[in-house]
């Protein structure tokens, strides 16, 4: 249960067909056994982000960065989605306009049936040629050999997004664009500390959403959003849905 309740109109914005948008981050997989960035325990104690999530960091040791990156698709491919992710997606079933935009590479979202949504920071499951730019799928765990090399002789990379370097155009516009529609965004699992995603809250506060913000800490959208509701997103969604009349079920 969430320790203060929702409020009545995130209820009745829930049970309405306004559109919603949702912003993910690592939080909402952290039920599902993976690994956060920030906090305690997280991926990054005791790695340097910049020695694993930078493009610097790629061509001084691309084997280096290969290993952390296979260290967390195998994780990702022993994970099932949890409640939280279904729940997002039974939001989305309900039919109303609706977008979720996730920082998240994992894949749970998807695997938990999840259809309108947006990756912010790319995806485990895609390699990019640094020589030929070729884009493909590949589900391997582990990766053989490390690093990974592309048809044309190019080193592959990870098509995740590293700092410093620009988010997908067409992903981030989806979610700007959404995030001024939106009548409801619910922020989830994410620290708000890494832009521009942090930003998409704040655009949406600004042209009039209810946003709504569930995680276990306070973050800096904390004293912004228009509520707080403090817990595991795996525990607060459901019982959202449940009072708002919105079945599990009915995600794929
Ligand atoms: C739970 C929970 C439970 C726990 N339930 N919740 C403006 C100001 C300052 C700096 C910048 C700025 N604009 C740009 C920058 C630089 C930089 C940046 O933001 N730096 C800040 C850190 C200071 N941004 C960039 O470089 C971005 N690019 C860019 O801006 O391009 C334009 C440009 C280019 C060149 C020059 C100038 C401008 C790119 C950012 C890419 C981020 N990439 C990563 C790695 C992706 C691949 C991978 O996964 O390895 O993305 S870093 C990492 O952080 C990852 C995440 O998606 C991202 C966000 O983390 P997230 O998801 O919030 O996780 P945590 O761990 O931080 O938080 C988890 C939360 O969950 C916590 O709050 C917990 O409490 C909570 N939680 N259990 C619910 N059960
Ligand atoms: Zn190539």
């Amino acid at each position: 249960m969430p320790s203060t309740p929702p409020s009545p109109r995130l209820i009745d914005l829930l049970r309405g067909r306004d559109p919603v948008l949702v912003l993910t981050g690592a939080g909402v997989s952290r039920e599902s056994g993976i690994a956060t960035f920030r906090d305690a325990g997280g991926l990054w104690e005791g790695v340097d982000p910049a020695e694993v999530a930078t493009p610097e960091a790629f061509q001084r040791d691309p084997a280096r960065v290969w290993r952390f990156y296979d260290a967390r698709r195998a994780q990702a491919a022993d994970a099932e989605p949890n409640a939280a992710h279904r729940a997002i997606a039974a939001i989305e079933a309900t039919g109303r306009p609706f977008l979720l935009a996730t920082q998240n590479v994992d894949g749970l979202h998807e695997r938990a049936g999840q259809r309108g949504m947006v990756r912010l920071h790319g995806t485990l499951w895609k390699v990019r040629c640094t020589t030929c730019g070729l884009v493909t799928e590949d589900r391997r765990v582990p990766l053989v050999p490390l690093p990974p090399l592309c048809a044309c002789g190019g080193l592959l990379r990870p098509e995740v997004v590293w700092f410093g370097e620009v988010l997908p155009m067409d992903a981030f516009g989806r979610a700007e664009r959404a995030a001024r529609e939106a009548r409801l965004c619910l922020v989830v699992g994410t620290s708000s500390l890494v832009e521009p995603a942090a930003g998409i809250p704040r655009t949406a506060l600004e042209a009039g959403a209810h946003v709504v913000e569930i995680n276990p800490e306070r973050t800096p959208l904390s004293p912004f959003a228009s509520e707080c509701l403090t817990g595991p997103a795996g525990e607060i969604l459901p019982e959202l849905l449940l009072r708002a009349g919105i079945p599990m079920e009915t995600a794929a």
